[in-house]
């Protein structure tokens, strides 16, 4: 495993993968999101085009590892959600990031354009798709798990609280 890993709680269900350390901004809110519903999980760098190697064996071992969901950001010609997807069969909730002139359209049609055969679940660009894409995965694991099911619950209760309590003249 590179070092440059990071982890939180025990064994991870959550892998949150990028294409690069620069990504890790863009990706923050899904590690954030994670670690609020207290759903263990490991942020790490795994490059298609810089590290295939490293690639090919995370997804491979991403099953057998316990993973339920990998959130793969990635920028430019994106294709780091599909290759990933293309070696395993756990869910691969895709991050489109900004990364180039196109401004993140162009990681978004990469990784929304999966040929049939090779679902890579898509979000928006930039961090409210981190943010989505955390909270997806955690959907998923609510399926089987009551507590946290009423987690997410309760932080919609909280959020619509918020949203109602915001001034109007408040900055975003
Ligand atoms: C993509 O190209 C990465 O996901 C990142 O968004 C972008 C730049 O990567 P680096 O040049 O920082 O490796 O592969």
């Amino acid at each position: 495993m590179p070092d440059s890993a990071l982890t939180a709680g025990s064994t991870p269900l959550v892998g949150v993968v990028m294409g690069s350390a620069s990504d890790y901004d863009t990706l923050a809110p899904a590690c954030e999101v994670l670690a609020e519903l207290g759903i263990p999980y490991e942020a790490r760098v795994v490059s298609a085009h810089r590290t295939p190697d490293w690639l090919f064996e995370y997804a491979e071992q991403a099953h057998a590892r316990g993973l339920r969901a990998i959130i793969a950001g990635a920028g430019g010609a994106a294709h780091l959600p599909g290759m990933l997807a293309s070696k395993t069969l756990v869910p691969v909730l895709g991050v489109p990031v900004v990364a180039t002139p196109l401004n993140g359209l162009d990681a978004l049609l990469s990784i929304v354009q999966m040929p049939g055969g090779i679902p890579v679940a898509t979000f928006a660009i930039g961090k409210p798709g981190a943010t989505n894409a955390a909270l997806y995965a955690a959907q998923l694991l609510a399926a089987g798990d009551a507590a946290l099911h009423d987690a997410l619950l309760n932080r919609r209760r909280v959020k619509a609280a918020e949203a109602l309590a915001r001034p109007l003249n408040a900055p975003n």
